[in-house]
């Protein structure tokens, strides 16, 4: 009973494989997730006497810690003990790129909310009550929140980076129009469902088993380790799923998994430390903030000859993965034009914020922020509309990006016109023109958002994956990689590969739990690499697997390898279907001692970067697509609608329609969250303001847009695209900039003296402000 439900909710049946296998397979979590039965860290079955974790972190954003009484903590009943630097056996050091983090502070806080120490006791109420008994004295020293003040300050990170192609000051001089400006786009919360969290338990021999909510199992062994003192494979983690990462996860899931696993090492019991909402507010790093001056020059007929930016990002108290975020903000600089002359800079500034971290998009949405300002600046000064600007400038094949990729098979003038075209441009325009002729107090507005995203991790090292696929005996298969899923559909699309080399159906899959000890050493699931990478990997071994089994079935049917094929589980002979069933044909093999186990590792090629150049080709290929907005601007009110976001994107050839049109609206709207609504607020001591869901607005239901249509661009496809089916949890995400000027346009629609101050998010109290300002 309960299995037919299973297989017909998930279209698994037979004859419904090729069907599956292409487009319209649903996420296969998607059944337990709407039972309520999928699995998170906080649903593993805990072991008896399992401690309960809180971490007490720093009340002051930067100081130096003077005292701190824990006694009447430890006193109290319940409380086991209290962990803090003093009792870490290794390094106390969380730093990935640069070892500028510790785990607990020692004398010096740098952040509210730095962790300071591990409160384990009965439960997680016990915890929280010792943490109120603790007393802190701490000396205040002062406090930098902007990447301003930080750069006054000389307060940096590492040392700036700089792209740069052509000539920018020679260019400059041959320029019709010269336009300087400053943009500010703030930060975002992950707000990730499941907050962070780790589940550690003792093995024997002082092994131990973490269960963790990463992005990154890998980053968290290797930390373990190092943190302990001991080898990486004493170290298990084991990923089932997350409630949502969004790069929160990336690199900051790794410190709570550190501390279950420092106390598990010191009690040798299992212990459960999962953050509540505030705390992971309060304790986590977000998007970074940036503070932007360009300078754009434009010939009398709107080419863009020269762009010349500099990025001051609020990298916060430690670098995370910041170095690589300000790196990911130069490759992104242009967007989807082509400038031929560019200089490029980024300053990763050191503030007291907790350490900014990767976010979807990874610093690509702050730079492509910054061009989209400069030429809708522009626009307004010349006269023209931004759109022409646009237009004008789009990326053509074999255009050099400023960091020396050539650009190939480019989309970018195909998705704008297919835009245009399909969804009617002119009219779209002429509806709006007519609306505001005859609606005082409502004002439509109207902008284009062409996207160009790199995929690959741009660290060129970092592109690999492994996967491990076994076909055990009875003809169902279990696949380990290195994928993390986390709502985007990554299993779902390594078990249609795995289908479609086999010819099975996807009820003979199962995609195992992430597991450091089944594939080791890992990239992080980031990058929108995902499935392309084990993916690929996946395809390999189950390609290797395959040969395999056609020469078993040639030696049972005695007949030419090149004859055979495998389709709906059956062996075929020159497209006629024999005896030999799949499971059969696996049972042969066993017999014969063919082995039934492969492990495929794939990492991508062409792809390379010098740093000391800063000129290469970083990426295996770009997405592209255009966005549409209109948006509705009450003018009383200063509120906003969305009538609708019209796109065409580029998928390549899309391997699961659903599961790609899910991450282009999911990430649609949080880039619209980004850039009207979600507003990150610290004070000037470092206190995050914006510490809880009633003061910090996410778009809901209400607030997407009206209409959301999305219409696949025609193309080819590209061969480094896993089945030629574009990365897409990130590139869609960058559409939301659009909405930033489809609201200006309304703005100015309605009051001619508006002067735009490019300052993001656009929250309905600026939009208030901004139709009434002089
Ligand atoms: N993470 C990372 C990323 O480590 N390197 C990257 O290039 C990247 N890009 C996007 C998102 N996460
Ligand atoms: Mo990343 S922003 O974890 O893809």
């Amino acid at each position: 009973m309960h299995k037919n439900k299973l297989n017909n909710s998930l279209n698994l049946k037979l004859d419904h494989v090729s069907n599956a296998l292409k487009k319209s397979v649903k996420n296969i979590d998607s059944y337990t997730h709407v039972r309520g039965e999928s699995l998170y860290v906080d649903d593993v079955i805990v072991r008896q006497g399992t401690f309960h974790a809180v971490v007490f972190d720093s009340p002051k954003a930067h100081g130096i810690i003077k005292s701190i009484d824990y006694s009447k903590a430890e006193a109290l009943e319940g409380v086991e003990r209290i962990f803090t630097c003093k009792d870490i056996p290794g390094k106390n050091e969380i730093g990935g790129i640069i070892h500028d983090e510790p785990l607990f502070a020692e004398n010096e806080v740098h952040f509210w909310g730095m962790p300071i120490a591990l409160i384990v006791a009965k439960t997680e109420f016990i915890a929280r009550k010792a943490r109120e008994l603790i007393q802190i004295e701490i000396e205040e020293l002062p406090v930098i929140t902007t990447a301003k003040e930080a750069k006054v300050k000389g307060s940096f990170i590492n040392a700036p980076r700089s792209f740069s192609l052509g000539d920018t000051e020679k260019a400059f001089s041959s320029c019709e129009y010269i336009f300087e400006g400053e943009t500010f786009s703030n930060g975002q919360e992950h707000l990730y469902i499941e907050a962070q969290g780790a589940y550690s338990e003792p093995l024997e021999n002082g092994n131990i088993k973490i269960t963790s909510s990463t992005q990154g199992p890998t980053s968290v062994q290797k930390t373990i380790a190092n943190v302990l003192g001991i080898a990486m494979h004493k170290i298990e983690v084991d990923v089932t799923r997350l409630g949502g990462g969004f790069g929160g996860k990336e690199d900051q899931a790794t410190p709570w998994a550190v501390m279950a696993a420092l106390a598990t090492y010191y009690l040798n019991k299992s212990v459960k430390l999962i953050l509540n909402r505030h705390d992971d507010l309060r304790m986590t790093g977000k998007r970074h903030p940036y503070e932007s001056t360009y300078k754009i020059g434009l010939s009398k007929d709107l080419k863009i000859l020269a762009y010349q930016v500099e990025f001051l990002q609020n990298s916060g108290a430690a670098a995370d993965l910041s170095p690589a975020i300000a790196e990911r903000t130069l490759f992104h600089a242009t967007n989807s034009y082509y400038v031929p002359n560019v200089l490029s800079k980024v300053l990763s500034c050191k503030t007291n914020l907790p350490p900014n971290t990767a976010f979807r998009g990874f610093g690509g949405p702050q730079g492509m922020f910054v061009i989209e300002s400069a030429i809708a600046k522009a626009a307004s000064k010349i006269g023209v509309s931004a759109r022409q600007i646009q237009e004008t400038n789009l990326l053509n094949e074999n255009d050099t990006f400023s960091y020396g990729q050539i650009a190939k098979k480019v989309e970018a003038k195909n998705t704008w016109n297919s835009a245009k075209d399909i969804f009617d441009i002119d009219a779209l325009e002429d509806e709006i023109e007519y609306f505001n002729k005859n609606n005082a107090t409502f004002k439509k507005g109207l902008a284009l958002m062409p996207i160009t995203f790199g995929i690959s991790f741009t660290n060129t090292s970092m592109n690999h994956a492994r996967a491990l696929v076994h076909i055990y005996l009875d003809g169902s298969i279990g696949i380990s990689t290195a994928a993390v899923e986390m709502g985007q559909g990554v299993n779902t699309k390594i078990m249609q590969i795995a289908a479609q080399v086999f010819s099975v159906s996807l009820d003979k899959i199962k995609i195992e739990t992430t597991n450091t000890t089944r594939v080791a050493n890992t990239s992080p699931s980031a990058a929108s690499s995902t499935a392309d990478l084990n993916g690929k990997s996946t395809l390999m071994a189950c390609n290797s697997l395959l040969e395999r089994l056609k020469k078993v079935a040639s030696e049972n049917l005695n007949v030419l390898e090149e004859n055979i094929k495998l389709k709906d589980e059956f062996v075929y002979i020159n497209d006629e279907k024999s005896n030999l069933s799949w499971t059969e044909l696996i049972s042969k093999a066993m017999f014969n001692r063919v082995a039934l186990t492969e492990n495929a590792h794939y990492a991508t090629p062409e792809i390379h970067f010098d740093k000391t150049k800063e000129k290469g080709h970083p990426f295996a290929y770009h997405v592209y697509g255009t966005a549409i907005f209109t948006t509705t601007v009450d003018c009383i009110r200063g509120t906003y609608e969305f009538d609708s976001v019209k796109i065409v994107h580029d998928y390549g050839k899309s391997m699961s329609e659903g599961i790609d049109l899910g991450q282009v609206e999911g990430a649609l709207v949080q880039g619209i969250g980004w850039m009207t609504m979600e507003e990150i607020a610290y004070n000037s001591n470092g206190k995050l303001l914006s510490n809880a869901l009633s003061t910090y607005k996410v778009p809901d239901v209400f607030s997407v847009p009206k209409s959301i249509e999305v219409i696949p661009v025609e193309t080819d496809g590209n061969d480094m695209a896993i089945l030629k089916s574009k990365a897409v949890g990130e590139p869609p995400l960058m559409y939301g900039i659009g909405a930033y000027f489809a609201i200006q346009n309304a703005i100015k629609a309605f009051n001619p003296n508006y002067k735009v101050k490019f300052h993001a998010p656009m929250t309905p109290e600026k939009v208030l402000m901004s139709l009434y300002s002089e």
